[in-house]
């Protein structure tokens, strides 16, 4: 063990003796000889803050991250003072700080460590900038394993590795690449089947260490501000998941369009080529709902112009998209372009909305329109203002949604490939420095384009996707992974980073399908599109300058295949809006990891290519080229093949044949699927009946099914109808029992059954406890349609 003396010569300090302390309310304040104070607030049994300052008092607490409008509360709280240490129990965990060192420790109720300062907080002066750079060190324990961090691109267990925080264009980016997009300071902590988070909320440069410098210390620092982190106690990775996305904030239901497939290139122009590619789609029944214009729609790349020439008449190509079933979307950057003929550079000149550099100058930078100006969306005004700017676009030409890019942000032709460190920001009242500013900027310009876009698409919700984001961005984008290659390499990574993603409250996430860089294979699409199918965000997005990637730009083979895919899609988006509800309210993750899954089992903890998409379905991609089929893990349970039906038990390898048109997916059994039946865009369709497919099993399962009108805000009213579904299992009898919530009556009228894995014949069917004949439901092949309002359906062998 290394001791506080010996650290001393690296310049590092340390805090010293605890002197006094006090307790108030939910917080307890610890101070050390040398003006260092810990505060240790408990805002759940189970959620820890822990923040210090080496100043004496704590400055402003302010967070972009935390969401305010969440609740918290603390069943238990005791504070007492033993003769070498001070402990602070809640009903869940109890946590040690040493009086010698201020030292921390956290226990489980029966006292199993779950996470031991090892140096614990330590700092360094920052001379050149000034404050700290601001540090902590744990111990790592036996066959711990880390899981979290946003985008990162390697391996989904931290383990070994150092990560780097600083919202960077990546372009092309590699495996193992740091830094990336987004900032999500968040990891989960994993051993001894125990499982805990930290959210460390500092927008500083942060680095996180699992054992890459030294074996059994996980650490992690900040360039500036203060040491302030959250712990988050599991014992199971889902409990921790959620109270981080519970601190951090949920999104809105997204209108189910949005989780539909989506087209993109850059760029499509002019309006006659966006007309052939709509028209192809539906010509060749590939199901898309919408369509996107990027940077080359504008005049000169100047935000919330267009380009006349390509687009004469916006609103009328919009409207009649519209009537084809297709929502367009607009690319929207934060540079503006610097222009005396160009309004909004005039208004935001004459409002002062620029981000200035220390000195006073406005920050200059170089974008796709050549010298720009940048908004400071850090500052409330500049963000009311950014909103008001979508009033055209949205309430007068009809476009449904904002795509915010290079809001890293990102400058060209500088080393840094950003701002210069010394711009300043209004931090929503708290001048800094880029520095601190930096990798929150992305969020605000999201957050502001989100708030304009609600606000003149009302009633109906909006729709934002952004490049940049910092823990929290949840609450108002969706996210996609930047700038991939078309390589297998990427795919893999794609498959890792939404796992990755929906684990750290970010889920409503897509890679560009196919790779935005260099040009796939057919082959390389088909697998791409076999798996982006089973992301929440769906897109195809390429960089154009190396061919086509439409479907239609690979052979019959692939248009089939992304025909058939696509088309799963629409058919399980009831399935898919039940997850992202189950997101949305309880901060479930959409995409579940294996040791997400089923933590206890050892087998899953390095586990990268399978997931759960939602609860019920394991999607597991083909992630080579020329193969039929793939070895995998499944986990827990019993797993219908999709394809064929049989029967697999988990916890175990096994191949899986599959063909060029399947990838292996597995339903676990006793699951209800719902199923819509397949239309080329949402709402294309007015139909009578959905599908269950109801998967047989030994026993009990409980599956649910979420639906409201698909857009608007009435389900915040109740206008939501929540079936939860309970299945039975018996030798020769299979019973499924409805119960139904909410106020929204769906249109359909009917349930087509189809039952699957019966191990017995059925005789007879009881509805409701009267019997039915086998005729009157039209029993066939075990297949029946049924009034959707019953309570209880009794099928019998
Ligand atoms: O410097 O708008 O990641 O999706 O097509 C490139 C053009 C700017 C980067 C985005 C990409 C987008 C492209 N943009």
């Amino acid at each position: 063990m290394i001791t506080n003396t010996e650290l001393e010569y690296k310049g590092d300090l340390f805090p010293t003796r605890i002197t006094a302390f006090q307790k108030e309310v939910d917080s307890v304040y610890f101070h050390t000889d040398n003006s260092v104070i810990l505060k240790v607030t408990v805002l759940r049994d189970s959620l820890i803050r822990f923040r210090y300052t080496t100043k004496g008092y704590f400055n402003n607490d302010f967070s972009y991250a935390i969401d305010k409008t969440q609740s918290h509360g603390y069943n238990f709280l005791e504070v007492t003072e033993e003769a070498e240490a001070y402990i602070i129990k809640t009903s869940k965990v109890v946590c040690t700080i040493q009086k010698e060192d201020l030292r921390i420790a956290i226990f489980d109720t029966e006292g199993n460590a779950l996470l031991e300062d090892e140096l614990g907080f330590h700092w360094e002066e920052s001379y050149e900038f000034g404050g700290n750079i601001v540090k902590m060190s744990k111990a790592a324990k036996e066959g711990e394993s880390y899981y979290g961090l946003g985008d990162k691109a390697t391996h989904l267990n931290l383990k070994g590795k150092r990560v780097e925080n600083w919202a960077t264009d990546q372009y092309a980016f590699q495996k193992d690449q740091e830094p990336l997009y987004k900032v999500v300071p968040f990891y989960i902590g994993l051993h001894h089947k125990t499982a805990y988070g930290i959210f460390f909320d500092n927008t500083f440069r942060t680095f996180f260490d699992f054992c890459h410098e030294r074996r059994n210390v996980t650490s992690f620092w900040a360039e500036g501000g203060e040491m302030n982190y959250y712990f988050v106690y599991g014992p199971q990775m889902s409990d921790v998941v959620t109270t981080y996305t519970h601190l951090t904030g949920k999104p809105e239901m997204p209108p189910l369009w949005a989780l539909g497939y989506h087209q993109c290139k850059w760029s499509y122009y002019p309006e006659s080529k966006v007309k052939e590619v709509t028209a192809k789609f539906r010509e060749l029944q590939i199901p898309c709902d919408a369509i996107y214009l990027d940077i080359d729609y504008m005049d000169g790349f100047r935000c919330f112009t267009w380009n006349k020439d390509y687009f004469p008449d916006p609103k009328r190509m919009v409207d009649e998209l519209a009537a084809d079933g297709f929502k367009t979307v607009v690319i929207i950057d934060p540079g503006i372009k610097i222009d005396k003929e160009y309004s909004i550079y005039n208004e935001a000149i004459a409002n002062d909305y620029f981000c200035k550099r220390a000195d006073g100058p406005y920050m200059k930078g170089k974008v796709w329109p050549g010298e720009c100006n940048f908004p400071d969306y850090t500052n409330p005004v500049v963000r009311e203002w950014w909103a008001g700017l979508f009033k055209e676009l949205i309430s007068d030409i009809g476009v449904k949604g904002v795509w915010n890019d290079m809001n890293e942000p990102a400058v060209m032709e500088v080393p840094g490939k950003t701002f210069p460190m010394d711009v300043r920001h209004d931090y929503d009242g708290n001048p800094c420095s880029h520095r601190k500013a930096h990798n929150i900027y992305g969020t605000q310009m999201a957050r502001a384009t989100y708030e304009g876009v609600k606000r003149f698409a009302y009633p109906k919700r909006p729709f934002i996707i952004t490049r940049s984001a910092y823990s929290g961005a949840q609450r108002y984008t969706s996210s996609w992974t930047g700038d991939n290659v078309a390589t297998w390499e990427h795919l893999w990574i794609a498959n890792i980073q939404m796992q990755r993603m929906s684990m750290s409250g970010m889920g409503f996430t897509g890679s560009d399908i196919g790779g935005f860089a260099e040009q796939p294979s057919g082959e390389l699409y088909a697998r791409w599109i076999q798996l982006g199918v089973f992301h929440p965000f769906c897109r195809t997005h390429s960089s154009g300058d190396h061919g086509d990637q439409e479907p239609w730009s690979f052979d019959e083979d692939v248009i089939n295949i992304t025909r058939k895919f696509v088309s799963l899609r629409y058919q399980l988006l009831p399935y898919l809006y039940t997850m992202f509800w189950q997101y949305v309210n309880e901060g479930v993750p959409m995409l579940k990891p294996l040791v997400y899954y089923d933590q206890e089992d050892t087998q899953t903890h390095y586990r990268t290519d399978e997931f759960i998409f939602g609860d019920q379905i394991l999607v597991c991609p083909i992630l080579e080229a020329n193969s039929l089929g793939r070895r995998m893990y499944i986990p827990t349970g019993n797993w219908y093949n999709y394809w064929t039906g049989e029967i697999v038990s988990g916890r175990k390898e096994a191949w899986v044949a599959t063909d060029y048109d399947q990838i292996p997916i597995f339903i676990k059994e006793g699951a209800i699927i719902p199923k819509y039946p397949v239309q080329q865009y949402v709402g294309e369709k007015q139909f009578d009946e959905i599908t269950l497919e109801v998967y047989y099993k030994l026993g009990k399962e409980k599956s649910m099914l979420y639906e409201d009108a698909q857009d608007g805000y009435d389900y915040n009213k109740g206008r939501y109808s929540l079936t939860t579904f309970r299945l039975i299992g018996k030798e020769d009898q299979l019973i499924i029992q409805q119960h139904k919530e909410g106020k929204f009556d769906t249109a359909y009228a009917k349930f087509r059954i189809n039952l699957h894995g019966l191990p017995f014949k059925v005789k007879k069917i009881q509805l409701d406890n009267e019997k039915i004949t086998l005729d009157n439901v039209a029993f066939d092949n075990n297949t029946l349609v049924i009034d959707k309002d019953f309570n209880e359906l009794h099928i019998i062998g």
